[in-house]
């Protein structure tokens, strides 16, 4: 009797033995990431450039993005966003302001009071990344940059230069980037795999 509770017990314990080992697989098997350091030649910052992948396979749900007016500037300067998505303008300031964009299909959300939002949705992209402009009718010193991408695998520099993608399917990539002004670096051919992060760096040059 003794021997047969052991027995069951033993196979018990192996049974979860070989379910828990291909679920920790799997989890590490899900999980690429890049990261790296963008040096912006010649700029104070080395923030706000965006880093994407080209092109990936499959189909991404729209994810919804914010960009806020306050102290008369666009928080932040730069907002990625996968093709399909809705950018949410906020006016968190204690004036009215206005958002219009010159870019593609162009458009003009009006002029809002403070506490207020308007949105806008990015239906379609020709030729990726499409950059939209975003400027203020009452405030000419005002701009950000909404960056419709094909693909969620992207990331924005922070003022240092670091970014990181995460969760990037293994498999081969065009890693690019793309920054406000004139400066431009070559897209890269990398390989993500399982489990391990990639590093690639940057330097843009005028
Ligand atoms: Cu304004």
């Amino acid at each position: 009797m003794t021997r047969r509770i052991l027995s069951l017990i033993s196979s018990a314990t192996l049974v979860a033995a070989v379910i828990a080992v291909p679920a920790i697989r799997l989890s590490a098997a899900a999980d690429g990431s890049i990261t790296g350091t963008i040096t912006a030649t010649g700029q104070t910052s080395n923030g706000n450039t965006v880093v994407y992948i080209e092109k990936a396979a499959g189909t991404f749900a729209p994810k919804g993005a914010q960009i806020d007016q306050h102290s008369l500037t666009f928080e932040p300067h730069v907002v990625p966003l996968l093709v399909g998505s809705t950018l949410t303008f906020l006016n968190t300031d204690t004036v009215p302001h206005n958002v219009f964009s010159p870019s593609y299909e162009k458009y003009n959300l009006g002029t809002w009071k403070p506490g207020e939002k308007k949105t806008y949705t990015f239906k379609t992209c020709k030729k990726f990344p499409c950059v939209y402009a975003q400027l203020c009718l009452l405030h000419q010193e005002m701009s950000a940059y909404a960056v419709v991408l094909q693909n969620p695998y992207f990331a924005v520099s922070d003022a240092s230069g670091q970014y990181t993608i995460k969760d990037v399917p293994p498999g081969q990539y065009t890693l690019a980037v793309w920054h406000e002004g004139k400066l431009k670096a070559a897209p890269k051919t990398i390989t993500v795999t399982a489990g391990k992060p990639l590093s690639e760096d940057f330097t843009l040059q005028p």
